[in-house]
């Protein structure tokens, strides 16, 4: 579970800056894949045959999951739905030619998703994503299949990313109950992180995956919010992998549904030995645990950044980037070097002695470890109250609570109760919003308030 604390703080009369904790309560766990391959090792294997497992959906499906890859470690370049064996693999649950219910796979390519579905030698629908997702960073992709119409939808980050049109891959896409095959150790199987018949050409996956769950229903229609803690099981959850099992070579089903567990085995192998336990996880804390990242502008002009580091595992340095608005590109600005190996409190200061006037910065702190595998902080920003004009009213509030922008670009709303527990989202564009806090208890929330990459943190009271 991650939980966020918001501080505002006030510098001066017209400066202020969003400052940003992480803490984790429980261990967790994400497997990393080195791209070894063939000899059917470096993968997790998946039964879902003799007997028929959940994991095995057949009809609509949702397939997500967390990933984090380095750029360059994946070098497949295709990016063709009827190419995606070509990729570097995440999931495989292909069948030797033609399934005669229907097979599918999901990789990289060209630093995007491939998705392809095939149902007997239909020829294959899917789609190669836009957005590039070997960036260092963790992702959470979405995968839905449409049954009726044979459409697949990737989301990235909670974004719709690609959508094909509609095909003839309709109907059960399963691996068909009791079908024989000449390849009984590949496909009567869901395949993590390879090609599961070491296929002449394709390629493996290098990176990290946690958190995949796959439903037998579409989650998703239109853009959402990805989540922000590990899944929980419900009816529509055919197989859920939290991957925290941080050690042996059984990933457990923890979803409950009928016919299961769908449980896998880890196909240990090469140099070095892949897949591995991480403590890498989207939910927890990096392996350098910052504190307090904040900035602001000083009296001189110039801005100070200030951040500390809890606990540092392996840390080489912090190189600090700036952008500007209109500009989102970042550009390095300085180096600090980092302790290395800590378990105390360390403070670090950067001063950005030739910041750019009046306009608003943007600053981030990409964290350099030893094992040379980089990771971002949270984006702090020095703006101004003249830039942006943003009202709420009437405070304190009993029943609606109204928010006037100056411009009608999209924002977002996020309401924090006193305990900082995140109470409701709330997303549209326009200069006015409004959220019905009818239904809140009488007491302190904290809005947190985002458009334009810009970021408002404010109190409301409600009677
Ligand atoms: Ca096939
Ligand atoms: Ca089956
Ligand atoms: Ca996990």
């Amino acid at each position: 579970m991650v939980c966020y604390f918001l501080r505002l703080v006030l510098v001066g009369a017209i400066f202020y800056c969003f400052s940003w904790w992480g803490m984790v309560s429980a261990q967790e766990y994400s497997l990393r894949f080195y791209g070894h391959g063939p000899t059917d090792i470096d993968r997790v294997k998946i039964p879902i045959d003799a007997p028929h497992r959940p994991a095995d959906v057949s009809h609509n499906f949702t397939i997500e999951f967390w990933m984090r890859a380095q750029p360059g470690d994946n070098t497949a370049t295709v990016c063709a739905a009827d190419q995606w064996y070509y990729g570097n693999i995440i999931i495989d649950r292909d069948i030797f030619g033609g399934g005669d219910y229907g097979d599918y796979g999901i990789a990289l390519g060209n630093r995007r998703i491939i998705v392809g579905v095939e149902v007997g030698n239909n020829g294959t629908t899917g789609v190669c994503g836009t957005t590039i997702v070997d960036d260092g960073n963790w992702h959470h992709i979405a995968v839905t299949r449409n049954a009726s119409n044979g459409v697949v939808r990737l989301f990235v980050d909670g974004v719709v990313d690609a959508t094909s049109s509609t095909s003839s891959n309709t109907g059960n896409i399963s691996y068909r109950d009791g079908r024989p095959t000449s390849y009984p150790s590949s496909d009567p199987y869901l395949v993590l992180g390879a090609e599961k018949h070491d296929y002449p050409g394709s390629l493996y996956y290098k990176g990290w995956l946690d958190e995949l769950r796959i439903s037998n229903t579409i989650r998703y229609s239109a853009n959402f919010t990805p989540p922000s803690s590990p899944f929980t099981t419900d009816a529509n959850t055919m197989a859920l992998y939290h991957f925290n099992e941080g050690t042996g070579t059984i990933v457990n089903d923890v979803s409950m549904a009928t016919g299961g567990p769908s449980n896998g085995t880890l196909m240990v192998g090469g140099v070095p030995p892949g897949p591995a336990w991480s403590s890498m996880s989207p939910f927890a804390a990096q392996p350098v645990e910052l504190d307090a990242f904040s900035a602001y502008r000083t009296p001189d002009g110039s801005v100070r950044l200030f951040w500390k580091t809890l606990s540092e595992t392996g840390t080489e340095s912090f190189i600090v980037q700036r952008s500007t608005h209109t500009d989102l590109s970042w550009k390095t600005i300085g180096r600090v070097a980092a302790h290395g190996f800590s378990q105390e409190v360390l403070q670090y200061r950067f001063t950005d002695t030739d910041p750019i006037a009046n306009i608003p910065l943007y600053y981030r702190l990409e964290i350099k470890d030893l094992d040379g595998s980089q990771a971002y902080s949270p984006v702090v920003s020095v703006i101004t109250q003249a830039d942006k004009i943003l009202n709420i009213s009437p405070n304190p509030f009993s029943k609606d609570l109204n928010f006037q922008f100056a411009d009608t670009s999209p924002w977002s709303i996020q309401i924090y109760n006193a305990l900082g527990q995140l109470i409701l989202t709330h997303r549209g564009y326009g200069e006015r919003g409004q959220i019905s806090g009818e239904h809140l208890r009488p007491g302190l929330y904290i809005a947190l308030i985002e458009q334009d990459g810009f970021r408002w943190v404010l109190k409301a009271v409600k009677n």
